[in-house]
């Protein structure tokens, strides 16, 4: 057995792991037997001489069993399914799917993430709900799904514990951006969740972690190859993320709009009803509870627009904490003061309005998402707390005609106050041009089935 010195300087040399090889290194990460440094080595090793697809299945699968395996009762078998993002600007996806797949009939232990940069994460959009807690232990979780069908909830400390040692390693050495070792860490996170089937949003443009399409694809491949070696019926879309996805970003603004979009309220959202009708279908294909895609975009989308998967949402919920009136009344809830009576409201709201006249053909989502990021919505360091009411909403849609004066952008902030600057890189954020400018243009470029 080779000494974790010699096994650095193998992967150092260009050589490449043997399942052994990676087995000792993870487990001496896991049990602590490593010094910090050498982890790092060895990180850096990876990040410039990557991995081959058998070192990445291997390394996600000794990555995965580090921890506790969730096990389902037999009667759910072949129908627990979740989703994962590269991360977005407005992504608000989860909150729709999650409860419309389990009104469809599928178990759905979604367990999802916290802002990550500029992009928002499930978790603090949820938090917003006064009483949502996103801890649950294995237990819970699985009464959860047997009364509801699904929930989203936080990483358990048992799950994947080399991942959250990784990660930090990661983090402060430089070495996040590497395929290999991305592909380990999503994947084998959902592989301890025992999943059936597994949709992969990984988004490229402007606002994504990936800004070509060519690169993104490299990672979805990795990613749906990895999914389908743990077992795991494993599918990806390719999305583009240029602008916002909906029209909000910031955290109770988001779930106000999910809420709106679960009671058939889809004006201003035909991107986000065409990612949740895509991932969606391509997971009720993948557990065979649809024909194909296409019937399965409609049964998800029917449950949105029906009423049902709302109905999954409020008991989600009240299963999560929330106390039944205050989930009753959001359930019920129309107009914004209603929604504002229990998610917090920010003291200031600013409209900003347009310069000219012309039409809308594109918003900048990065530059809004960095705006309402440094006003509070997200975190410079893990840990820090957000500020919910902190967003934006987009007043008009792509495509619409804009006149000059009038307002097509709402900010809603508190402490800091966005500075001369900051209101000037909104202003950039919007693009007017003449008719022929525009164009409709589908989120989805592309779809990987299982391989
Ligand atoms: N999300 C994860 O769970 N792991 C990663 O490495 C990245 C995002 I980047």
């Amino acid at each position: 057995m080779l000494s974790i010195p010699d096994l650095i300087k193998k992967k150092r040399d260009g050589g490449s792991l043997s399942d052994g090889d990676i087995q000792t290194w993870l487990e001496a990460v896991t049990g602590g037997s490593v010094e910090g440094c050498q982890t790092g080595a060895m990180l850096m090793a990876i990040w410039q001489r990557g991995m081959d697809a058998r070192e990445t299945a291997t390394l996600t699968k000794a990555m995965m069993l580090s921890g506790e395996v969730m096990s389902w009762p037999r009667e759910w078998a072949g129908l627990l399914v979740d989703k994962h993002s590269t991360g977005g600007v407005g992504d608000k996806v989860s909150l729709v799917l999650a409860p419309a797949l389990a009104a469809c009939g599928c178990k759905v232990p979604m367990i999802s993430g916290r802002g990550l940069a500029h992009t928002g994460g499930t978790l603090d959009k949820l938090e917003s709900i006064p009483g949502f807690d996103v801890h649950q232990s294995a237990e819970q979780l699985r009464a959860i799904l047997s009364t509801v069908g699904c929930c989203i909830v936080g990483q358990t400390q048992t799950l994947v514990p080399a991942d959250r040692i990784l990660y930090a390693a990661r983090d402060i050495t430089g070495t996040v951006d590497s395929l290999p070792l991305i592909t380990g860490s999503i994947i084998s996170k959902k592989g301890a969740e025992s999943l059936t089937a597994l949709v992969l949003d990984v988004k490229f443009g402007r606002a994504a972690l990936y800004k070509d399409l060519g690169g993104a694809k490299e990672l979805a491949r990795l990613l749906v190859q990895a999914g389908n070696d743990l077992g795991m019926r494993t599918g990806a879309l390719l999305s583009r993320m240029d602008g916002v996805i909906g029209c909000s970003v910031g955290n109770s603004l988001e779930v106000i709009e999910a809420l709106r979009l679960l009671k058939g309220d889809r004006r201003n959202r035909r991107d986000l009803v065409e990612l949740v009708g895509a991932l969606g279908g391509l997971l009720l294909a993948m557990t065979g509870l649809a024909a194909d895609r296409s019937e399965g975009a409609g049964k998800i989308l029917q449950a949105v627009m029906g009423g049902a998967a709302l109905l999954k949402f409020q008991a989600m919920m009240e299963a999560q904490g929330v106390a039944p009136e205050t989930a009753r009344a959001l359930c019920a809830a129309d107009a914004d003061a209603d929604y504002f009576k229990i998610l917090r409201k920010a003291k200031h709201q600013l409209d900003l309005t347009a310069k000219h006249d012309g039409v809308l053909v594109d918003v900048d989502g990065l530059v809004l998402a960095e705006v309402v990021h440094k006003l509070g919505a997200g975190r410079s360091e893990a840990g820090q707390p957000v500020n919910h009411s902190v967003g934006a909403e987009l007043l008009l849609s792509q495509g619409q005609k804009v006149s000059k004066g009038a307002p097509w952008l709402r900010l809603h902030y508190e402490e800091p106050a966005p500075s001369s600057d900051q209101i000037e890189r909104l202003q950039s954020a919007l693009v007017l041009g003449s008719p022929a400018d525009w164009r409709k243009q589908s989120l989805v470029q592309e779809v990987l089935l299982p391989v």
